[in-house]
């Protein structure tokens, strides 16, 4: 697919969490999950070239988060505050003018949608954005809730399939239907 000829104006880029810790080697890691950065690398590439706004969301724990076993949440450690696990994957080439979104700093509660008490919908409209392309990781969790808020705050959504993975096969396949349930479109390669 040739990524540059599907944008245009008043859409965006978003990746979301292609970050150390959720691919090979990670905390938390992702299968395959760092195969979307090539992908995304492209879409990147066309971004800029068209002039398409680019926003990188990072999960950005405190210590002890509630979403920590160790707190008695689901996960393992991970993306803890400026650690090496928190940076983006190297080899994703943001570029200098990327907007990021900090999430999941708060203590009491996870935000897993980049929606989520981030202001980042109002962000979307200040830039004069209306659809978004999604990618990154993980399909079932980040992404899902992403692109269900996404859509619920009027956005259209178009999520790149080759460019998101998911933690598990089945989750992967749910977000698929739960994504199309509220409008998303599935873009296959
Ligand atoms: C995520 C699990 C825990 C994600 C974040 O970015 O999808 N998954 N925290
Ligand atoms: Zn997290």
């Amino acid at each position: 697919m040739k990524s540059d000829e599907l944008l245009k104006k008043g859409d965006g880029l978003l990746i979301v969490d292609v970050q150390n810790d959720f691919c090979p080697g990670g905390t938390l890691p992702i299968d395959k999950g760092d195969l979307v950065v090539p992908e995304l690398n492209d879409w990147i590439e066309a971004a800029e070239k068209i002039g398409i706004p680019v926003y990188a969301s990072r999960d950005f724990h405190p210590k002890r988060h509630i979403s920590f076993k160790d707190q008695g949440g689901p996960w393992p450690s991970h993306c803890v505050e400026d650690s090496e696990g928190a940076s983006f994957y190297k080899d994703l080439k943001l570029p200098d003018n990327v907007t990021i979104i900090t999430k999941g700093v708060r203590f009491d509660q996870d935000q897993n949608s980049v929606f989520d008490q981030t202001g980042f919908a109002e962000q979307l409209r200040h830039d004069g954005v209306r659809r978004i392309w999604v990618g990154g990781l993980a399909q079932d969790v980040c992404v899902l809730l992403s692109v269900l808020d996404a859509r619920k705050a009027g956005f259209d959504v178009n999520v790149i399939m080759n460019a998101t993975r998911p933690v598990t096969p089945e989750g992967g396949r749910e977000s698929i239907k739960k994504m199309e349930q509220v409008g998303a479109v599935i873009i296959e390669d």
